[in-house]
Parts: structure tokens; sequence; C-alpha cells
């Protein structure tokens, strides 16, 4: 924590066009959550902000596929992935969603001050334009063969299967989405931000003042950089999202990655009257929880946004995972090749904290991974159960038996008790000294060496012998393993909390 004095978590707003799937867990939310509950336990002060990011050009389709409008697109999804991360227990100090009127008004201000501030280039440019439907096509309307790796259905931002942010006028056979005909070009006006005037004020931000971050932050950020950073246009010619504040902009909206960033400001706001303090001011440590691809957005283009408007913090870091793969095969949306979390819900009740663990312990926290209904089983079956579990539970139904639930007072330690409740001690700091460095991976596997220490302990100590001879010896060994299960639900906690919830009303604990 060092010098800060509270903690402003922000987790990825994910697209309200589809429910969330354990990629998204794994990546941005579990971890997320964890650190939330981790600095809660510690006492300190923490606003958790999530929400549904409703802008986009992907919604529009969907809407227009489906014969319906965009907000009902999103109202229907929003409620969805809002009600499975409550009952997935993501513990979000607040969940918005940019449709509300506070985002719409925060957005519209944000864009305002810097271009009041001349901080935007005013340019008009020729565009892609389908002349059957009327309409100018934002990047994502149109499709074609990606000129860097010739996967054939990039869209005009980005190429998915290399992950090269593109401009729609690189694409080689580019196509309209909306009726499939080859666009022409149109003149249009656009507003951009210059990010190769960031340039310099990025590379001594990040490339010399971040070297901490992850190796596979740190190098898209470099590579980023040090391939030229060029303007890039904020606004769309659109009718959904957050319409450009100014003159001269009828038809045109805010750019999805301008304003959804903008949605943590807003979801803060809507959150406490109090917002203030936690994006203005020096003391607050700002934590972007994201995926890979949304590197670029989180840590070049909106702190150059933060940086333009002048009045707000900028990210002290931004642990942003790789990918999930399922059972060997990329995670897809339009494939159904995912596990969703709503269904996941429904399939495994109250197996909530089962999940966040497998995810936890496999996390694509330095490259992509694999999730397994074996190894989901595994891990429950031969660590959760047979690991953690077994400890716990031995120790309570042997105090249940011995002395009838009240804890036994210890007597005179020996050695091998006192190594124990050092190297218990130990692993508990060094637990927090992963989390603080956003280790989630290792943090939780040291949790569990905790669970199998205790289990050494109670196995050499054999107290279900012990009781034959010396009944004094068994109140030291069952004091021992109850202070272990306690510190158990401590390391635990931010990990498996319906379960440490539980654990601690059987060891009768306060939180
Ligand atoms: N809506 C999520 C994504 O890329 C995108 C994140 C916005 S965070 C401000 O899946
Ligand atoms: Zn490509």
């Amino acid at each position: 924590m060092s010098n800060y004095k509270r903690t402003l978590i922000t987790s990825a707003l994910p697209y309200a066009n589809g429910p969330v799937h354990i990629g998204h867990l794994a990546g941005v939310y579990v971890p997320a959550d964890i650190y939330a509950r981790y600095l809660r336990l510690k006492g300190e002060e923490v606003a958790f902000i999530g929400g549904s990011d409703e802008h986009g050009v992907p919604i529009t389709l969907k809407a227009k596929n489906e014969g319906t409008t965009p907000q009902a697109v999103v109202d229907k999804y929003h409620q969805m992935i809002k009600e499975s991360f409550a009952k997935f227990g993501i513990s979000f100090d607040v969940y918005s969603r940019t449709s509300a009127k506070v985002h719409h008004e925060t957005a519209s201000e944000f864009f305002r001050k810097l271009y009041d501030k001349g901080e935007f280039i005013e340019q008009t440019s020729e565009q892609f334009y389908d002349t059957e439907a009327h309409q100018f096509l934002a990047d994502r309307y149109i499709t074609g063969t990606c000129p860097k790796c010739g996967f054939e259905k990039a869209y005009g931002d980005q190429c998915e299967s290399c992950g090269t942010s593109l401009n729609a006028t690189d694409l080689i056979n580019p196509k309209s989405m909306l009726s499939g005909n080859v666009p022409v070009m149109k003149e249009t006006k656009h507003w951009y931000l210059p990010l190769d005037k960031y340039e310099p004020w990025l590379r001594e931000w990040i490339l010399e003042g971040h070297k901490e971050w992850k190796p596979n932050v740190y190098g898209q950020c470099k590579s980023w950089i040090d391939g030229g950073l060029n303007p890039r246009a904020v606004t769309r010619d659109l009718e959904w999202g957050v319409p450009v504040p100014v003159d001269g902009a009828d038809g045109k909206v805010l750019y999805v990655w301008f304003d959804a960033p903008i949605g943590y400001i807003s979801a803060t706001k809507e959150w406490s009257p109090e917002w203030e303090k936690f994006w203005k001011d020096p003391e607050t440590k700002m934590v972007h929880f994201i995926g890979k691809d949304n590197i670029v957005f989180h840590c070049i283009i909106f702190p150059a946004m933060l940086k333009a408007e002048g009045s707000y913090i900028l990210p002290d870091n931004v642990p942003a995972n790789e990918f999930l793969n399922l059972e060997g095969d990329k995670i897809s949306t339009s494939r159904n090749w995912a596990v969703w979390l709503h269904e996941y819900l429904v399939d495994f009740p109250g197996k909530e904290d089962v999940l966040k663990y497998a995810l936890t312990a496999n996390a694509p926290e330095t490259k992509d991974n694999d999730f397994t209904w074996k190894d989901f089983q595994a891990r429950n079956n031969n660590e959760l159960v047979a690991i953690l579990g077994n400890f716990v539970n031995r120790a309570l139904v042997l105090t249940g038996k011995y002395y009838n639930g009240i804890v036994p007072d210890a007597g005179e330690l020996n050695d091998y008790d006192r190594d124990t409740l050092l190297s218990i001690a130990s692993l508990k700091a060094e637990v927090e000294r992963s989390l603080d460095n956003y280790r989630f991976r290792e943090a939780l596997k040291l949790a569990m060496d905790m669970a199998r220490l205790g289990n050494k302990y109670l196995a050499d100590m054999e107290p279900w012998k012990v009781v034959k001879t010396d009944l004094e010896r068994v109140k030291t060994i069952m004091n021992t393993c109850l202070q272990i299960a306690a510190n158990l639900t401590i390391v635990f906690e931010p990990f498996l909390p319906f379960t440490m919830e539980k654990l601690r009303s059987f060891l009768n604990m306060e939180r």
C-alpha cells in the first residue's frame, strides 16, 4: 500500500450483448474480486467498480439481426450479467451501465472539457459508406482480410485472429456487414485525440516509470509506443451511443472505447457522492483488471484521455491476464464454445467457490491457459476436499469429540508446535506478498500449503493415539490445529468467500 490511502479497483465492463463466461471470470472478475476482498479484509478503503458496456457496434448489429432495439438487447443482458455476478459473489461496490443517464452526462462533459481545452484535432476524411444502407460504416461494420496475418474475417478495427489493431482502410477486400456490398469512400468530419503528442510522456510514465508492470502488459505497451502512436478518432457516425456534444455533430456519437472507460468514473459517481476522492486524490491507488485485448485502451488511450483532462489520477497498475481456453479450444461466443456463468450457477448450485478455486489455481496470468472439466474435478476432489476440507473437518470433529466443541487451552509448546505456528505465520505473510503483487495463483497455492501443513501436523501428532496416554498434550495439539483452522479462514477468505463464511460460523469466529 505504501503511500496510498485507498484503492480504486476497476474491472473491464463486459459488453451487454451476451452472457459472461469463464474466460471473463478467470481473466478479470475473479482476480479483481480476490483483490478487493483481500484489501477489505485488511481494513483498507476500497471501491470495486463494475458495470456493463452498452455501446458499440456489436450491440447494434445484434439488435438488427434480432429485429429489436439496442436498448432491448442491453436491458436483457445487463440484467442477466448483473444477476449472475451477484449470485457468483463478485463483490462489486457498484455495478452500473453505460446507458445510464449519469454516464451519458459524465462522458459528454468529459468530451466537452477536452474539446474546450483544444485537446482534439478536428479532421475531415474519407470513410467507408454503404450506399444501400445510407450509412457510414463504423469499423465493426466492415470485414475483410487482415493485412498482417491473412485472416479473412478481420474487423475494421481489429483482427481477432492475430490481435492486431487495424484501421478499416487497412483491410484487403473490405465488405459492408449491413449489405454485403463493397463500400464507397465518402467525406465525414471527426474528432481525434492526438496520441502522438503523448508519446514522450507515455514513454516516461510507463516504460521508465512502471517497469514493475507484468511483462505481458509492459511488453505490449512498449511495442505500441515504439511502433509510433497516431491521432485516434474518438467519434463515429452512428446512432447508438453518447451523442457528440458539439454543434454540427448530428448523427455522431462518441467512440465506444472513448466512453466505456469513463464508465468507471460514472459508476463511481453513481455509487458515492465522495467519488472524487477516488479519482482525483493522488493518494488513491487505481488498478485496472482487464484481459489482454484491452491493454492498449487502459494503458495508453484512457491514460492519455485522463492526462488531457488534467484533474484525474492514473492507474498504478494494470495486471492484465492472458486468455483462458476451454478443453484445448479458443472460447467462442459465436460457436457457443464456453462455460456460461448463468448456466454454471444453475448446474452447480452452491459450488460457486469451486469454480473460483479452479479458475484461480489455473489462472492465465502469464500465458494462455486451458480449462478442462477434468482439472476442475481434480481440483475439487484432490485439493478442496482432500486437503482443505479434510483438515478442517478433522480439526472440528476431534474438538467436538474431545472437548464438546470448546477450544482447549494450550499447555507448553514443543519445538514442533512452535515451528508449525511460525510456518503458518510466514505462509500468511507470503500469501499477502503474492496478493500485493497480483500473483493470485501463487497466493492460492500458498494458502493451500497452509492446509497441507495442518494435515501434516495432525498426521504427525496423532492426537487420536496420544489421547490414550497424555490428555494434557492433546489439548495443546488441538489448540494448535484450531489456530491453523482460524488462519485458514483468513487466507482463504478472498478466494473462497462463501466457504469461509460457513467455516467461520463453525468456528464461531467473527470477521
Ligand atoms: N467492453 C470488454 C471487452 O473487450 C470491453 C471492455 C471495456 S472496459 C472500459 O470484452
Ligand atoms: Zn490478423
